[in-house]
């Protein structure tokens, strides 16, 4: 109730404005059935890409908010391009207005949703509102300082201008990884608006050879709000879907185009920007489900992390995708007497506390002579991989273990219909909701090798992600996982009620650079508003420690 309480205020705002933002027409959307577009593609130049970007909003024809972000040439969520060691720097002007003071005080009297702090311990902004905005560069090793991947006390209000300087380390993976708006109590509905884009370190040719020359598709799948907002079941989903801003709209799941040669090879570059719905992809002719030649999960190259500094392709007919995750993998086009080609998500069980995540159709793949291709294509052109970021994790010892559970109680356990709490938890601490004011739920030592077991002891999936690292992962269930895979994203299917936990294992990996306070979160963005959500404190090592 709470996270709808927060939509029907931003709805008002943005309906108060409606005209002035249809006048500019930010955040275009394609027609239903249309052909996809790339996203535009900015690159950077001499170590740095700098982007001015201006955060915007309208109300669709269907009463839904869209959000945005819009460089001054009009381009929406451009893919942005780096080199490891590269900087991005982003000018973001919050173009959103600025609440009226009634839902300003609405909002300020919504427990968990008030965010104020001092000078000291802020980041731009000192008090949210229902506008606020920042930036996240999911899945990157980047520094979780003021200015850089801080999304703890970042705050960028109406008509204030931030400016963002992203340091990329020098062993970043390549692969793709993407960036959206990530202010606690909003960021379900800013994803679901629109605001993310994708964002590719480049060079996935130097570790995995065989994309090079390969024509490069960016396919963005995001979530939206069901129009009339029906009770999901059956064919009505809880959230619609669309593909690079092409709707597939409920019931009739119109899918949208790609336009390929016969018998193509490209390699597709795929992010679930979705906020809330989980997909599990499949490319289906005639029926018949094809290979997914899987090169590259969560930004990192497949198999990369053995020490040989090259990717082992990995075949797969589907890919689960939950919320935040990616997957590039090089596609072959059907062949002329394919009559029916389609890039569709299969029905995923989210459990009886679920959601509706229904089998779909995403895309409708049609093959002709002259079908134009992506503007890019992966380059011919080699440089030495650098050291692969977490290699030999696996041969570590562990210097703590500790377990973590989701979990869900209703704020009042006698009314099944009351606002439900989501909680993160290390094992033995009390439940808490996050609050950018908490202190730490763990602190850890740069240097240190963590394996962490969570666990589901709710009756819905979840979805784990940690900022700044990566993860190795170990076991699912108890069973060890061996095939070397580093990821950001995993998820953690729902507990039945009775038996064991699902859980997995991970390995964390604090030997890298970076320190400071960052989250780890469901990234199913609704849960994460709702509270679940924690901070872990990376400490330097002392300085006797230092010296051996
Ligand atoms: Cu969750």
């Amino acid at each position: 109730m709470l996270l709808r309480a927060a939509l029907a205020i931003i709805v008002f705002i943005a309906t108060a404005i409606c005209g002035l933002a249809q006048g500019s027409a930010p955040c275009p959307r394609f027609p239903v059935g249309s052909s996809i577009a790339q996203p535009q593609d900015l690159f950077s130049e001499h170590g740095v890409l700098r982007v001015n970007f201006t955060y915007e909003t309208r109300v669709d024809q269907f009463g839904n908010t869209l959000f945005c972000f819009m460089t001054a040439s009009g381009a929406e969520s451009p893919t942005l391009h780096v080199r490891p060691g590269d900087r991005l720097r982003i000018k973001l002007t919050n173009n959103v207005p600025a609440p009226t003071s009634a839902s300003g005080s609405a909002m300020e009297a919504m427990p968990g949703m008030t965010v104020s702090g001092t000078a000291s311990s802020t980041c731009g902004a000192v008090t949210m509102t229902a506008s606020s905005v920042n930036i996240h560069y999911h899945g990157t090793n980047t520094p979780p300082t003021c200015h850089q991947d801080e999304v703890i006390h970042t705050m960028i209000n109406s008509g204030e201008t931030f400016q963002y300087d992203v340091q990329f380390p020098l062993d970043e993976p390549p692969g793709l990884y993407w960036y959206h708006p990530h202010i606690h109590g909003i960021s379900e509905a800013a994803v679901q608006g629109g605001a993310s884009g994708a964002l590719i370190v480049e060079g996935i040719q130097n570790v995995n050879p065989e994309v090079a020359g390969l024509p490069q598709q960016v396919l963005i799948i995001r979530d939206n709000l069901v129009p009339g907002n029906p009770d999901p079941g059956g064919n009505i989903p809880s959230w619609d879907l669309s593909l690079n801003y092409v709707p597939v709209p409920s019931p009739a799941f119109t899918p949208a185009i790609i336009q390929m040669k016969p018998s193509e090879r490209r390699l597709w570059r795929v992010v679930n920007a979705s906020a809330d719905t989980i997909v599990d992809l499949q490319l289906q002719y005639d029926g018949t489900p094809q290979p997914f030649e899987v090169v590259a999960l969560d930004g990192v190259p497949t198999g990369s992390q053995d020490g040989t500094s090259r990717g082992k392709r990995m075949t797969e007919t589907d890919i689960l995708l939950p919320p935040a995750a990616r997957a590039e993998f090089i596609v072959t086009g059907p062949s002329p007497s394919v009559k029916k080609a389609t890039l569709a998500t299969l029905n995923v069980d989210t459990g009886p506390d679920g959601d509706n995540d229904p089998t779909r159709p995403l895309a409708s793949i049609k093959v002709s002579d002259d079908a134009p291709e992506p503007p890019l294509t992966i380059p011919y052109v080699f440089e030495p991989p650098h050291r692969q970021r977490f290699e030999e994790l696996d041969r570590e010892r562990p210097t703590a273990e500790r377990t973590l559970y989701f979990s869900e109680v209703l704020l009042d356990p006698s009314d099944p219909n009351s606002p439900t709490n989501f909680f993160i938890t290390v094992d033995g601490q009390t439940p808490t909701l996050f609050s950018p004011d908490n202190p730490p739920a763990i602190v850890t030592t740069q240097g240190s090798v963590e394996d962490w077991t969570i666990e589901n002891r709710a009756l819905e999936n979840h979805e784990f992600h940690i900022h700044q690292i990566h993860f190795l992962l170990l076991e699912q269930n108890g069973v060890p996982v061996n095939n070397g895979q580093y990821l950001d994203m995993i998820q953690i299917p729902y507990w039945s009620g009775t038996g064991p936990y699902p859980s997995v294992k991970v390995r964390m990996d604090f030997r890298g650079p970076l320190i400071g306070d960052f989250v780890y979160h469901c990234h199913i963005l609704g849960h994460e508003d709702a509270g679940m959500m924690a901070i872990i404190r990376v400490i330097p090592p002392r300085p006797e420690r230092r010296r051996r």
